[in-house]
Formats: structure tokens, C-alpha cells, sequence
């Protein structure tokens, strides 16, 4: 605000009457907060389609890094936001007027991509902020865009380079790009971020979850170069209904209306061209000759070639429909059993957060040696890695938004946060031919305003992608031995899923038999999670809890039990392998592992393991129709 509106502003109060003074005073204090407010708002990152597919320059490896507990690197002692803050990677000069306390280039290192959790021992519980800082170099070209790329920032994150802020992000699981075009110098540059994962009432997830908080810059960081004109979303995919024909659209960025965009498949000779309209947006349709379907069993990936003016990005595509008849899920228009199993991003044999290549290798490896086609990534998106090497090799998925357990679903800012964590999640991964499943929520409570808050999550995902099926894992009720699936929220729903825990929450392991199954949907079902725990190598008989027998002995009982729901139509046990979470203190036994794994951290198979992989090689669980 500039002197002379303020000046004028005074000349104005002084011609009107009292009550009116306070009044226009009031509005005029407003109008200062919302314009500092408005001077303060970070630019909102954008979502970029296949940004790992982008040549890149990579920020990953040693970042300096400072443990602020209380965040006194960007808020004063009266907690304002510092126009000084750590930010600008100050350096002390010979007689400074006041003192610098910090130094980036003291400070211990973390490594990028990683947690911090698992990386220094002292902050393996630590919740809270923490400051990173990277010097690069860089030398910018003339007319281009050039995007921060963060692959993940758990929970909430701010990003600054050269000292200037780029972006703020909330959702700890969802990429997310700052540009920083107009920051960049030639040469010398740094960038600081701070990273809080504190746990906050209104966030998704909420204050409880089931797995560790890991903090951090967990996935990739990059700067990613684009032409000034680019693409920043696509979406391709096969026709429902038809083996030829690939459709969606191609978004461009600073584009005059009316600008080309093209699509080509190389190896089957497909080229297409079309024009975008007011919104930036062109609509592909074109016919193929000679497609092979992507399916778990032929995996076949084609190199895409999506092009406008000066932009052009290399996709590696599978090609396949999806959709329900009835009580059946069609792949490929065929009715399909999805032999599953619930993963977590939980790193094999090191533990933390997973983020490589190896990590996702390993863990998909494994539940393709279950025998799986189908796997459920809980609880939140996993990164690009693991759905690049689902579509590689063969693994159907269901793809999950953070909404789990107890959120202020009566919240409005909640609503928007869960949003768009969805929009992200969507726009980052709707060209995978592996994700079947958009999953909505895990196991929230049945009320009202929960129904409709997901309801309106579940349209939305609809409206982003309609090529998909929507699901969410609910909870059942019970009455005597009869277990019923009767939640409001199943009608939103495409597919239901359903969380039970026979045998180990409730009952014994031969509660299975006695149980019949009421499902007041006529839709297919799979069973998102049942399972219990066992610690490898820990032997009794099959009623002793915690032992590798009961383990196997609960899935032994669940087998037959399931396989007479009419309606079955796949399953993911909980879970693949043990994975850190702090609700799990039992010395000895837990150690703050979820113990339900098939598999230990360190890649020990419990026997639950071979019971699951019988049934899933032999065929005896599961009907497709
Ligand atoms: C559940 C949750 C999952 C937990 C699991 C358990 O129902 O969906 O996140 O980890 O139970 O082990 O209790």
C-alpha cells in the first residue's frame, strides 16, 4: 500500500461520522491484512505429467541440512514471518552490525532422496521442521521455463532459491513442481528449503495414522527445463470397449489457441495431430493397427512421443481398459481375479522411506513371487519408481489418497487439502497403464458428513479421470457370525473394498469358519486387508499369537471363508512386509515394526508367505465371474 492511498484513506475518515470511522477503520486494517497477505502468498507449484521422463538437472545427494524445532529460522519471537529468515543463506560478514546463527555450510549433511528418520539417530522420532540448503550451478537459456522439481516433501514445505520464495506445498506423498525461471542466475545459485512433517489436526493424513512419520525430502529433486510454450499435462489411453482407438487430451502451457500438438507411437506407425482450443487443451482420438493390450501377463510398453511447438517429451505407455459388468472387473473386456497384496513405501532391508529403483524392484519382485497381479500401494501415492516398475512388470494397482482413518471431515480446508492431493495424484500418474483402482479413503468412520465429504472426492475423480474405477477400503459391521457391508459410502463406489481382521483383532483364527458374509452392494469386492502379526523366525503352535503358525494359520482360515463371498473379486492381505510404525511398541516381538508382514524388513519369509503363494500358484482362491 503506498503512502498517498493511505493519506487519502485519512482525509476520507475525517469527513465521516464515529460510528462510521470505526467502521471504515476496520475495513481499512483488512484491507492492510489482506494486501500484506496477498504480498506474502508463495506461487502455487504445478503438477507436470511425466516429469521423471524430462531430462533434468539433479539436486539429489548432500544437503545441508539445520534441526529448527521451533521454526525460529522463519518466524520472529513474536512469531511474524522473518523478512531475514534462514532462507537467505547468509554468510557472516567482518563486523556485522547483528549476529548470523546459523551456517548452511557448517551444517551436517542429509541425504537427498531420504528421510531424515532413518539417516541420523537423533531424529528418528523427531517431528517437526528442518531446513535444507544446495548450492548449483546452472546456466539458464533463453527462452525457457525452468521448474523446481520436488518428488515429495513430507508433510508441509516452503522453498526459496537465491533467497527469493518459490512455493509452499502441503501432502507429503505428491510431486510437485515451483518455477523458478525468473530466480535463476547464470552460475552460482542456491536453494533453501524447510520441511515440517509436525502432524496437524487439519492435515490428510490426520493426527493418527499406522506407519512412521518419516520426514523429509524423500524423493527426487531436480530442476526441470522446459520451452516457454509446454506441455504440462497429458492423458492417453485405449478406448473402453475398443482395441483400437487411444483417446485424451494433450494441456499447453502459454500456447496460442489453435496450436499443433502431436502424438506418435513409433513402433506401430501411429501419428496423430490436433489443435488446442481457449483452454490450452487439444483432444486426441486416432485408431492403431496392430496394438498389443498391456496385461499383467504381457506387460508390452510402447515408447509415445507427445510434441507441440518446441516441446516434446518421450512417454513409455501400456495400453489396456478397465471397467466393471455387474459384479465383475473387466481388464482388456475379460473378467479378471486380482491376486493381491498390500505394500507400504516402506524400504527392504535398510527401512525408511522407499525411493529407488531397487526399492520397488524388490518389493514388486516379491509379490510377484506370491504370485500376484495385483497390488494395493497403502496409503498414500507412491513415487514414479514404483509405478514405472508396476507397468514394467506386470502389476495391477490400486492407487490410494492419504484420507485414512479420522480426518475433520467437517472441514472445509480439509476437504480442499484432500483435493488436491487427489489432483496431484492423478495428474502425475493417470498415464500408467498399471493403476486401475483411484482408492478414496481407508477405514474412516460411518457418518454423515464423512460420506459426503468423500462422495465429493469420489466425483471428482470421476470428472479428472473417467477411465478408472473408484474404490475406498471400508469398514464392516457385525451382527452374531454374520459379517455385513452395508456403508453409505459403498454407493459411491465402483468396486468396494473391505478391511477385516478375523483372527486377530477379533476371534481366532477358526472365527473364519463359522462366518458368513451379507454385502448389500451388488458391485465387485475385493478385501483390501486381513492378516495378523508374526515375527520371523518366532516358532509355537498355531495358538500362540506372534509366532510364524499363527500367522499362517489365520490365512489358512481366511482362504475358504472368502472364497465363498459370491462376489470376491480380488484381495491384497495386509501386508507384503514388516514396516515401521510407532503404535507398535511390544519389546522383543514388535520393536515398533507392524509385524503383519508376509516378509520381515530384512527380506525373511514368514510361512504365511508360502500359504498365500500355494493358493495364488494353484488357482484355489478367487473367481473372476
Ligand atoms: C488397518 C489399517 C492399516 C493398519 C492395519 C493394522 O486396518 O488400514 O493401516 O496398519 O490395520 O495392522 O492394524
Amino acid at each position: 500500500m503506498n503512502l498517498l492511498s493511505v493519506r487519502l484513506r485519512a482525509r476520507v475518515i475525517v469527513l465521516l461520522p464515529r460510528r462510521m470511522v470505526l467502521f471504515a477503520s476496520l475495513a481499512s486494517l483488512l484491507i492492510v491484512f489482506v494486501v500484506i497477505g496477498a504480498a506474502q502468498a508463495a506461487p502455487v507449484p504445478i503438477v507436470l505429467t511425466g516429469a521423471d521422463r524430462r531430462p533434468a538437472t539433479s539436486l539429489n545427494g548432500d544437503w545441508g541440512s539445520i534441526i529448527d524445532p521451533y521454526f525460529s529460522g522463519l518466524f520472529s519471537f513474536h512469531h511474524e514471518e522473518k523478512g531475514n529468515g534462514w532462507f537467505l543463506n547468509r554468510k557472516a560478514q567482518p563486523g556485522d552490525q547483528f549476529p548470523t546463527e546459523y551456517d548452511f555450510s557448517k551444517a551436517p549433511k542429509l541425504k537427498v532422496p531420504g528421510d531424515w528418520n532413518t539417516q541420523r539417530e537423533s531424529l528418528l522420532y523427531y517431528e517437526g521442521p528442518v531446513w535444507y540448503e544446495r548450492d548449483f550451478t546452472y546456466q539458464p537459456r533463453q527462452h525457457t521455463h525452468l521448474f523446481l522439481h520436488v518428488g515429495a516433501a513430507n508433510y508441509r514445505s516452503w522453498f526459496w532459491v537465491n533467497g527469493q520464495k518459490v512455493c509452499e506445498h502441503e501432502g507429503g506423498f505428491t510431486s510437485f513442481n515451483c518455477d523458478v525461471t525468473a530466480v535463476i542466475h547464470a552460475g552460482a545459485n542456491f536453494v533453501v528449503g524447510a520441511v515440517d512433517n509436525s502432524r496437524i489436526e487439519d492435515g490428510v493424513p490426520g493426527l493418527e495414522t499406522d506407519w512412521w512419520n518419516y520426514g523429509g525430502l524423500t524423493r527426487e529433486v531436480s530442476l526441470i527445463e522446459v520451452p516457454e510454450t509446454f506441455i504440462d499435462q497429458y492423458d492417453l489411453h485405449l478406448r473402453r470397449g475398443e482395441g483400437s482407438v487411444i483417446e485424451g487430451w494433450v494441456h499447453l502451457v502459454n500456447g496460442e489457441p489453435g496450436a499443433k500438438v502431436e502424438v506418435e507411437i513409433p513402433e506401430l506407425g501411429a501419428r496423430t495431430s490436433a489443435t488446442t482450443g481457449d483452454g490450452g487443451r487439444a483432444a486426441i482420438h486416432f485408431s492403431v493397427k496392430g496394438l498389443e493390450r498391456w496385461s499383467p501377463e504381457t506387460p508390452k510398453l510402447y515408447k509415445v512421443v507427445v510434441r507441440a511447438n518446441q516441446d516434446s517429451i518421450d512417454e513409455l505407455m501400456g495400453f489396456r481398459t478397465v471397467e466393471t459388468r455387474g459384479t465383475e472387473i473387466l481388464l482388456n473386456g475379460k473378467p479378471i481375479f486380482l491376486r493381491g497384496v498390500a505394500i507400504h513405501a516402506e524400504a527392504p532391508y535398510r527401512t525408511g522411506r522407499a525411493y529407488s529403483d531397487k526399492d520397488a524392484e524388490t518389493l514388486l519382485g516379491w509379490a510377484k513371487e506370491l504370485g500376484c497381479n495385483y497390488v494395493r500401494l497403502a496409503h498414500y501415492p507412491h513415487d514414479e519408481t514404483m509405478l514405472r516398475a508396476a507397468d514394467r512388470m506386470g502389476l495391477l494397482v490400486w492407487s490410494e489418497n492419504p484420507v485414512y482413518w479420522a480426518l475433520q471431515f467437517d472441514n472445509p480446508k480439509v476437504l480442499a487439502k484432500a483435493e488436491q492431493q487427489l489432483d496431484e495424484e492423478i495428474n502425475t500418474s493417470r498415464n500408467h497403464a498399471a493403476i486401475i483402482l483411484w482408492s478414496m479413503a481407508n477405514e474412516t468412520p460411518n457418518t454423515a458428513v464423512r460420506t459426503q465429504f468423500i462422495e465429493t472426492l469420489a466425483s471428482r475423480a470421476r470428472t479428472l479421470d473417467p477411465t478408472r474405477l473408484i474404490t475406498a477400503a471400508l469398514l464392516v459391521r457385525a451382527e452374531d457370525h454374520t459379517k455385513i457391508v452395508d456403508d453409505p459410502l459403498g454407493k459411491a463406489l465402483d468396486v468396494i473394498g473391505i478391511n477385516e481382521y478375523i483372527g486377530w483383532y477379533e476371534g481366532n483364527p477358526a472365527t473364519a469358519d463359522v462366518t458368513k458374509w451379507r454385502i448389500d452392494y451388488q458391485k465387485p469386492l475385493i478385501v483390501s486387508e486381513f492378516g495378523g502379526g508374526a515375527k520371523a523366525g518366532l516358532h509355537g503352535t498355531e495358538k500362540d499369537r506372534w509366532t510364524e503358525e499363527y500367522q499362517a494359520s489365520i490365512f489358512r482360515h481366511q482362504l475358504p471363508m472368502l472364497n465363498q463371498i459370491a462376489q470376491l473379486r480380488g484381495m491384497s492381505p495386509w501386508v507384503l512386509m514388516d514396516f515401521r510404525s510407532p503404535n507398535r511398541p511390544l519389546v522383543g516381538i514388535q520393536d515398533e515394526f507392524n509385524r503383519k508382514g508376509l516378509i520381515s524388513e530384512q527380506g525373511q519369509k514368514k510361512q504365511a508367505f508360502y500359504v498365500l503363494q500355494k493358493a495364488y500358484k494353484d488357482g484355489t482362491i478367487g473367481k473372476a465371474e
